[in-house]
């Protein structure tokens, strides 16, 4: 097969929200019919040390996490638990330890072009309340902040995944090693990816 552009690969969790409320089979199916190749799959109940260590790995994270709180707790008028936003946003780290090591997730690296861009969007945003219509949290769960935040505990959202190329990378080697990463083809990549074309007619 012939095509000019490297792939990426995306890391994508299903929490154990999703687990629990029996959506594996449509989660995968959503993702899998945009064309994207399944290259890594895993079943496990995660410890807090990983939990901690996937969101700690983007540099960034905590604070942004904890601003996108602050001014979810300013538009609603709300006292803002801390003014920090890394005070806040290990807050929200705290939570999310509690939620992903709360049962078994299904850890999987989806592969293709732009994959991290095809899985954010089918994913949608990360609070369902304001998730668009036809996402996997838009039209498969119903947290919202408000609710998340008046029980002290992360927002519900089913899935996790990341956020950039950079980022997948980087979480990918924390959730899989080298050897759990398969390589195939998938048959469907000469129709999707082939500059030619040229193997259909008889
Ligand atoms: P993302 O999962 O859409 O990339 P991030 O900002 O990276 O969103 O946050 C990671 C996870 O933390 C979210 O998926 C959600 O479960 C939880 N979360 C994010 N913001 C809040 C909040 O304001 N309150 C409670 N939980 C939050
Ligand atoms: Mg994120």
């Amino acid at each position: 097969m012939k095509n000019n552009r490297p792939q990426e690969k995306t890391l994508v969790l299903i929490k154990p929200d999703g687990v629990q409320r029996s959506l594996i089979g449509e989660i995968i199916h959503r993702y899998e019919r945009t064309g994207l190749k399944l290259v890594g799959l895993k079943f496990f109940t995660p410890s807090t040390k990983l939990v901690e260590q996937h969101y700690l790995m983007d540099k960034g994270w905590l604070e942004a996490v904890g601003n996108k709180s602050i001014a979810s707790y300013k538009k609603r008028g709300k006292k803002l638990p801390f003014s920090d936003s890394k005070k806040c946003g290990l807050r929200i780290l705290e939570t999310l330890k509690k939620y992903l090591s709360a049962g078994p997730v299904v850890a999987m690296v989806w592969q293709g072009n732009e994959a991290v861009g095809i899985v954010r969007k089918i994913t949608g945003g990360t609070e369902p309340l304001t998730s668009d219509v036809g996402t996997i949290r838009g039209d498969l769960t119903l947290d919202s902040i408000i609710l998340a935040d008046i029980d002290g505990r992360a927002v519900r959202n089913l899935i996790h995944a990341s956020g950039s190329s950079e980022e997948a990378n980087k979480e990918i080697k924390i959730w899989f090693k080298p050897s759990e990463i398969v390589k195939y083809r998938l048959v469907q990549e000469e129709v999707l990816y082939d500059v030619d074309l040229n193997g259909i007619m008889e």
